[in-house]
C-alpha cells in the first residue's frame, strides 16, 4: 500500500518537475513532514536522505512503537517510517567506502518523558515497554541505501541494528566519529551515560568521572582494545563530539574544550596545537559551526579548517552532567570565525587566523553546508546560549520559571548567510538576497546538501520528549533552501562521470552540451570547477570535453577517505546536478593507488559558445594551455554526508 502511494506521488511530481529551475533563489520551500524530528541525517543516494531521532513519543509508529528514523524520499518530499531498534539519540555517523551508512553509540534505552527503561539497572535502560527501545550506548547500525527502485520496506532496505550480534566495546553517546585512510573508522570519547557536559563540579576525576565519562578510543572494525587518548581528559567537560579532521599525512585534526592536536591514531601519539582564541569552545554544546575549506591545486591540496560561532563562556559558566551554572539562553554566543591550517606546505607556523566575524552576530548550532560552487551556506542556530536541553540552570532552579521551556538557546537565527573563501579578508560573508526562515532551528536541527544542489534543512527538538506546545517545539516539518545559483535558466548537463574514481589512473572525460550553459565557450571551459583536477577540449558546437584526474594519489586516500561522493561540474558558478559516486575500491582497506593521472594539454576554440542554438560553426582550435588556471578546484564538500545534532557538522569530517 505504501508502495502503490509512493509511485502515485512520483507520477504527480514528475509533472511538477518540468518546473525545476523555477525555484526562487534564496528562497525556502516548504520540505513536508519528516515523521521524527530529524536530528541527523544523510544522504543515501540521489532518491533518499535517511534521517534519525531519539527516542521520544513521536505520533508516528512502527511496530506499534514510536519512530525513530524515516527514509525520506527527495523527489515526493514525503517520509517513510523505518525500524532503527536500539535509542539513537546522538550517535555519530559516517560512510563507509561500500556507501553504507554506520551510526555509533546513542543514548541508553528511554520512556516517556525521557525516563530511564521500565527495565534497567538503577543506571542505565536496556529496554522500554513504553517506546520499545534497546540500548543504544554501545550500538552499531548499519544501512545500506534503497532507491525508488527498491521496496524501502523490505528486508535489505532495512537498518542492522542489534548489539547482541555488532557492538562497540565501549559505551559512546556524543562520540566523535573519522574515517581514516582505509575506510576504517576511528570512534573516540563521549559519554557513558550522558548529561549537559562531560564533567562534575569540581572536576577532580577528569579521566573517568566515576565511570561517567569515556576518555578511550576504539576502531570500527577494531584494530585492538580500547585505549585512552590523553586529550580526552585534558579537554574533560568539554571533550563530547571532539570535532575530527583527517590531514594529508595521516594524522587528525582534533579539537574539543580549547585545545587542539594532531593525532596519529595508529600509535596514538598526540601533537599539541595552539589553542582556539578567545577562550571560545566550539564543540557540543557551544556547537560552532565548522568546515574544511576546499581542497584546490592552487593550494596545493592544502586543508585549511574554519570554526564560526561557538560560546566563550567562563570555565564555571558550564556548570556539569546536570545543567549549566548560568542561564545560558541570556549569554550571547560568538559571532566570530578562526581558521587553521594544520599541516602547511611552506613551512610557515601553525596557529589559528582570525577570519572575518560572522555576518547577523553570534551563532550556537549553526551549520556550515559546502556549496558546489566553493561557497558556504551557514544555516540553523541561535543568537544566545548552547546546545543541550534542561530543566533548570543554577540561576533559574525551577522549570516553570525557564524562559524558553527547556531549550538553553534563545534567539533563532532564522537568516542564512554565504561564507565565500576565495574572497579577500572583510569582504567573506554576505545574506543580502537570502530569504530568512520562520522556522526556530536550534538544538537537534540539521541540514544537508541534497544532489540537486539545493540544502535540505530539518528538526529541532531542545525537549526531553515530544512537546508541541513549547517555546521552541519538537520540529517535524523540513524546509528546501535554494541558494543563488537556482537563479540560472539553464545548468550544466555533464555526461561522462564514472561511477567510480580511483586514486591516481587512467583520465576519464566528461563531456558538457552547449545547451547546458551560456557565454562563451573558452571562458566557460576554463571556469569550470568538478571535484577534480582537468583539461578541456572546446568543439565546434559549443560543447566542451573536460580531461578529468582521478583523484589524487599523492597524499593516498588521506585527502578524500574511501566511500561515496556527489560529483558536481560547475560552470561559471553554476552547479550541475550532482552525479553519486564511489571514491576508492569500495571496501575497507589499503586503497590502491596509481600514478597521478596524465591529461592532454587543453584545447580552445575562439567563437564557440553556450546557449540553446549551437553556434561558431567557423571557430578554429586555437593554442593549447596546460597552466593552473585551467586545473579545477578539487573540492571536498562535495561528500555525501549527514550533518548532526546541533551544529555537530559531520559532512565535513569525511571532506578530509
Ligand atoms: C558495506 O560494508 C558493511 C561493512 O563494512 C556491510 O555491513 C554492508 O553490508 C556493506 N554493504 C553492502 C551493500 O555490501
Ligand atoms: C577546559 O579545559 C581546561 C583545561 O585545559 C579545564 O580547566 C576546564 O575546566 C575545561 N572547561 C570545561 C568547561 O570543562
Ligand atoms: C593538473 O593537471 C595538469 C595537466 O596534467 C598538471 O600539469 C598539473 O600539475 C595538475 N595539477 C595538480 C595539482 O595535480
Ligand atoms: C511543554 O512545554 C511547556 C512549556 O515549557 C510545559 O509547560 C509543558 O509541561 C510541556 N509539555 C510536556 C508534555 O512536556
Ligand atoms: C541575548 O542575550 C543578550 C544579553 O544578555 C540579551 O540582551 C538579548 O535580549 C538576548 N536575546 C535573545 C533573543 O534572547
Ligand atoms: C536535476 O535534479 C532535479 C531534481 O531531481 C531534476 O528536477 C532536474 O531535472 C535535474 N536536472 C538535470 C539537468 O538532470
Ligand atoms: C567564473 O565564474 C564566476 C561565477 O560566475 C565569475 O564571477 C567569474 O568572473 C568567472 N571567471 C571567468 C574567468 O570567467
Ligand atoms: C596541442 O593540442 C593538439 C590537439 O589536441 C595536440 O595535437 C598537440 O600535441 C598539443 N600540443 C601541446 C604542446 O600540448
Ligand atoms: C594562445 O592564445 C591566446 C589567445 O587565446 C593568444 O593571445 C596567444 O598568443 C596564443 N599563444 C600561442 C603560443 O599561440
Ligand atoms: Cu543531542
Amino acid at each position: 500500500m505504501r508502495g502503490h502511494q509512493l509511485s502515485i506521488l512520483t507520477l504527480g511530481l514528475a509533472t511538477t518537475s518540468a518546473f525545476a529551475q523555477t525555484h526562487k533563489p534564496g528562497s525556502f520551500e516548504d520540505g513536508g513532514d519528516t515523521l521524527v524530528s530529524a536530528m541527523m541525517m544523510f544522504v543515501g543516494n540521489n532518491d533518499k536522505v535517511y534521517m534519525l531521532d531519539k527516542s521520544e513519543a513521536n505520533p508516528t509508529k512502527i511496530n506499534g512503537y514510536p519512530a525513530m528514523g524515516v527514509a525520506y524520499d527527495i523527489a515526493t518530499r514525503t517520509a517513510t517510517p523505518m525500524l532503527v531498534k536500539t535509542n539513537v539519540f546522538c550517535a555519530s555517523g559516517m560512510h563507509l567506502p561500500n556507501g553504507s551508512f554506520i551510526t555509533l553509540g546513542g543514548n541508553g534505552a528511554v520512556g516517556p518523558g525521557g525516563d530511564k527503561g521500565s527495565v534497567n539497572d538503577g543506571w542505565t535502560g536496556s529496554y522500554d515497554a513504553t517506546f520499545g527501545d534497546l540500548d543504544g550506548g554501545p550500538a552499531i547500525r548499519i544501512v545500506d541505501p534503497c532507491t525508488d527502485a527498491d521496496d524501502i520496506n523490505s528486508p535489505k532496505c532495512q537498518w542492522f541494528d542489534d548489539p547482541t550480534l555488532l557492538r562497540m566495546q565501549k559505551r559512546r553517546w556524543y562520540a566523535g566519529t573519522e574515517a581514516l585512510a582505509d575506510g576504517s573508522l576511528a570512534i573516540i570519547g563521549g559519554f557513558v551515560n550522558g548529561g549537559y557536559i562531560n564533567r562534575n563540579y569540581p572536576n577532580t576525576d577528569p579521566a573517568t568521572e566515576g565511570g561517567a565519562a569515556e576518555p578511550t578510543y576504539e576502531f570500527y572494525p577494531s584494530k585492538g582494545q580500547a585505549q585512552n587518548m590523553q586529550f580526552m581528559i585534558d579537554t574533560s567537560g568539554l571533550n563530547a563530539y571532539a570535532l575530527t579532521y583527517l590531514m594529508p599525512s595521516g594524522q587528525m585534526l582534533v579539537q574539543a574544550n580549547v585545545s587542539t592536536m594532531l593525532w596519529e591514531p595508529l600509535t596514538n601519539t598526540e601533537h599539541r596545537l595552539p589553542d582556539m582564541p578567545d577562550n571560545i569552545a566550539r564543540v557540543y554544546p557551544a556547537s560552532g559551526a565548522n568546515a574544511m575549506l576546499p581542497l584546490t591545486p592552487a593550494n596545493n591540496y592544502t586543508p585549511t579548517v574554519i570554526f564560526c560561532g561557538g560560546s566563550d563562556m567562563p570555565d564555571d559558566a558550564w556548570g556539569d552532567y546536570s545543567w549549566p551554572s548560568i542561564d545560558t539562553f541570556n549569554y550571547p554566543a560568538s559571532a566570530k570565525c578562526h581558521r587553521i591550517t594544520p599541516e602547511p606546505t611552506d613551512g610557515s607556523a601553525v596557529d589559528y587566523v582570525a577570519d572575518d566575524d560572522m555576518i547577523g552576530g553570534g551563532r550556537t548550532m549553526g551549520q556550515f553546508i559546502a556549496l558546489p560552487d566553493g561557497q558556504y551556506l551557514l544555516v540553523n542556530g541561535g543568537l544566545n546560549g548552547t546546545a543541550g536541553y534542561a530543566t533548570q540552570t543554577r540561576q533559574t532552579l525551577s522549570y516553570s520559571d525557564m524562559p524558553y521551556g527547556m531549550s538553553l538557546a534563545a534567539g533563532p537565527q532564522f537568516q542564512p548567510a554565504l561564507y565565500d573563501p576565495s574572497k579577500p579578508a572583510g569582504q567573506r560573508w554576505s545574506n543580502a538576497g537570502l530569504d530568512a526562515s520562520t522556522i526556530p532551528r536550534l538544538y537537534h536541527s540539521s541540514a544537508i546538501l541534497l544532489p540537486d544542489a539545493s540544502v535540505l534543512i530539518a528538526g529541532s527538538n531542545p525537549n526531553v520528549d515530544v512537546n508541541m506546545t513549547t517555546f521552541f517545539p519538537t520540529t517535524y516539518k523540513a524546509e528546501i533552501f535554494y541558494p543563488p545559483y537556482f537563479s540560472a535558466p539553464v545548468r550544466p548537463v555533464p555526461t561522462g562521470i564514472p561511477a567510480t574514481l580511483s586514486y591516481g589512473g587512467s583520465p576519464f572525460d566528461i563531456t558538457v552540451p552547449a545547451s547546458s550553459y551560456s557565454g562563451d565557450a573558452n571562458d566557460a571551459a576554463s571556469n569550470t570547477t568538478v571535484v577534480l583536477n582537468n583539461t578541456f577540449t572546446v568543439n565546434k558546437d559549443g560543447s566542451f570535453v573536460l580531461h578529468t584526474a582521478q583523484m589524487p594519489p599523492n597524499a593516498n586516500a588521506n585527502l578524500f577517505q574511501p566511500g561515496p561522493a556527489l560529483v558536481f561540474v560547475t560552470i561559471n558558478g553554476i552547479p550541475s546536478n550532482g552525479t553519486h559516486v564511489i571514491v576508492g575500491n569500495g571496501q575497507i582497506g589499503d586503497q590502491p593507488t596509481a600514478a597521478a593521472s596524465t591529461l592532454p594539454g587543453s584545447v580552445r576554440l575562439d567563437g564557440a559558445a553556450g546557449g540553446s542554438a549551437p553556434q561558431a560553426n567557423q571557430g578554429t582550435n586555437s593554442n593549447n594551455s596546460t597552466d593552473s588556471s585551467d586545473a579545477v578546484q578539487f573540492t571536498p564538500h562535495t561528500m555525501l554526508m549527514g550533518v548532526v545534532v546541533g551544529a555537530f557538522a559531520l559532512f565535513s569530517v569525511l571532506g578530509a
